[in-house]
């Protein structure tokens, strides 16, 4: 019988789950939804590390491979205590995403609080301080990825609202990373699809001549809960609210027990990617929101299962 991992186009790397609680010096309850950029020849990776107390806040991991990752004996960024942010971050920082734009980090975070998630944003310049920005968006948004570059004269980020009880990817604009409107929407859950529940940004777009690469999470609800599986858009350059294409079936799928069963069970959560120089793309994962996992895929391979060619 073929290996059932053998239907996902991304190839999951033999040593997953590559970063567990175990391997985080500080005690705590589960890591997961780790978001990477590559500098020179380091990996950096900003990881959301949920505590025994059950709110979560963020580690770093750097590597020289972008496998083998030391992690920092303490955490690099923990819910505000005090200051503008302490009201929103009361339950808890979730799922960074760390852009390199213009030169500087940001990191777009879910904030968490009784009002509900709002993105909230924070630059870096060394992955250990961090200056909060400001919220971003009003409660029930998620899923803030900014874009490595502006389109036109403005940024560009991906947002997650829910909109009766819809969960879409949606592109707004901005001319200062604060301030953002012109929201527009880009895709909607597909009815009888993998992802026909919900769908949300998953990495830092990755600009190709066909379009933005982007590689994004949908959930399928079913008896037995939700499932999280992963797959690709590419949309346009110039107007990111334009699909050029759009996988038909997921790029990955929970399969091996450590996706299967953890704290939530059949959870693949792509985090961020890395385009390494001969193309190959490697895709972080949060597994069963309890371990960080790596799949990887050429990136021509991702670009035409999105525009539907058998590639
Ligand atoms: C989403 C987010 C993610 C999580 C996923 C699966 O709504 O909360 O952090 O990985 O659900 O539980």
């Amino acid at each position: 019988m073929a290996n059932e991992t053998d239907t996902d186009l991304l190839v999951r790397y033999a040593d997953n789950p590559i970063i567990g609680a175990g391997d985080i010096p500080f005690t705590c309850n589960t890591v997961f939804n780790g978001s990477p950029l590559k500098l020179d020849d380091t990996y950096y990776i900003l990881l959301r590390v949920e505590g025994q107390h059950g709110y979560s806040l963020f580690a770093l991991g750097t590597s020289r491979d972008g496998y083998a990752f030391a992690i920092d004996d303490l955490p690099v960024m923990v819910p505000a205590d005090m200051g503008p942010m302490q009201k929103y971050e009361v339950a808890g920082i979730e799922d960074p995403r760390v852009t390199m734009l213009e030169g500087q980090i940001y990191v777009v975070y879910t904030a968490f609080s009784g009002y509900g998630p709002v993105m909230a944003l924070a630059r870096t310049e060394d992955f250990h301080e961090y200056e909060r920005l400001g919220v971003i968006s009003e409660p029930g948004n998620k899923d803030g990825i900014l874009f490595p570059r502006k389109v036109g004269e403005r940024y560009v980020r991906f947002d997650r609202p829910i909109g009766k009880d819809v969960g879409s990817i949606w592109v707004s604009f901005s001319h200062d990373l604060l301030h953002w409107g012109d929201s527009r929407v880009v895709i909607s859950p597909r009815g009888g699809y993998w992802d026909s529940y919900r769908v949300g940004g998953s990495t830092v777009p990755i600009e190709t001549k066909y379009g933005w690469l982007e590689i994004y999470h949908g959930v399928k609800m079913t008896s037995g809960g939700p499932i999280y599986r992963a797959g690709v858009l590419l949309l346009d350059l110039d107007d990111p609210s334009t699909v050029i294409g759009r996988s038909d079936v997921p790029i990955l799928a929970p399969r091996t027990d450590y996706e299967r069963i953890g704290d939530i069970n059949n959870v693949v959560f792509a985090s961020g990617a890395v385009l390494e120089p001969d193309e190959e793309v490697k895709v972080y994962y949060g597994a069963a929101d309890t371990a960080i996992c790596v799949a990887s895929a050429p990136l021509d391979r991702l670009i035409a299962i999105a525009l539907k060619r058998s590639a």
